[in-house]
């Protein structure tokens, strides 16, 4: 059974490094995948290092159009050819605790794709102050609605896939930045896959600044609306 984390970054320097511990310390037999777009602040460089020593650790360094997207969609096709069994994708600033991907993995048994669920009995957010928790409810609510799914958490970039539901629409993907969170959503449902949600707490990142700007929460709700039209 193969398991491999799949982890995009972009100027994460000072957190990658006990990220990737972390995995390692939860999940042992995991192999970690870093998707770094030559981050400006040399992120991949660590991950190089990292992976001179120890055969776990693996860079995908992108060198062309830089996004969130593009990167997760490359990282997951790596996973897949490396015959991976199981796919986790988690963010690589100490949002997401490895601690879970043990309970994702017994969760998955019954399903397609565990989502880490923050808004589920259990789940928690510590991060965010009271405007980002607002903002964060109406997209919820908004992308549920909109692309007709229960799934309570569906803006979670947390989560488990078994190789064979990826390979159902990875390369259908099209998003460039972290619209593809939602895009994954939409792909869950029109490829009836069986979607489970686990509780995790979401933390705040170890350091550093979020990439998420209020335009691309804007574009990104416009690409719901797009998505669902486009039935694509
Ligand atoms: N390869 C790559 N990774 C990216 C890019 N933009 C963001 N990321 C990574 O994607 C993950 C999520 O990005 P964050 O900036 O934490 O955004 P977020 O988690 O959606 O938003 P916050 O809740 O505010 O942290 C992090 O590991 C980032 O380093 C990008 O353009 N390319
Ligand atoms: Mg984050």
């Amino acid at each position: 059974m193969k398991i491999v984390v799949m982890i995009p970054t972009y100027n994460e320097v000072s957190n990658i490094e006990k990220v990737i511990c972390n995995v390692l310390k939860s999940v042992p037999n995991a192999q970690v995948i870093v998707v770094d777009d030559m981050s400006p602040d040399g992120t991949y460089k660590v991950v190089e290092k990292l992976a001179s020593q120890n055969s776990k650790v693996h860079l995908l360094l992108r060198k062309e159009k830089r996004g969130r997207g593009y990167a997760g969609k490359d990282g997951f096709v790596k996973a897949l050819d490396s015959n991976a069994d199981f796919i986790v994708e988690m963010d690589g600033d100490g949002s997401h605790d490895p601690k879970y991907i043990s309970e994702f993995l017994k969760v998955i048994k019954d399903c397609d794709v565990v989502i880490g669920s923050r808004y589920i009995d259990c789940g928690k957010d510590e991060e965010r102050t009271l405007l980002r928790k607002l903002v964060s409810k109406f997209s919820r609510l908004y992308i549920s609605t909109i692309l007709g799914v229960d799934i309570k958490d569906p803006s979670s970039g947390y989560r488990m896939f078994k190789k064979d539901a990826l390979k159902k629409f990875v390369y259908e993907l099209r998003a460039s930045d972290p619209f593809i969170v939602a895009e994954i959503i939409y792909q869950l449902k029109k490829k009836n896959l069986k979607v489970k949600e686990s509780p995790i707490t979401f933390l705040k990142r170890f350091s550093g600044e979020s990439k998420l700007r209020p335009i691309t929460l804007i574009k990104y709700l416009f690409k719901v609306l797009k998505l669902k039209i486009s039935g694509r």
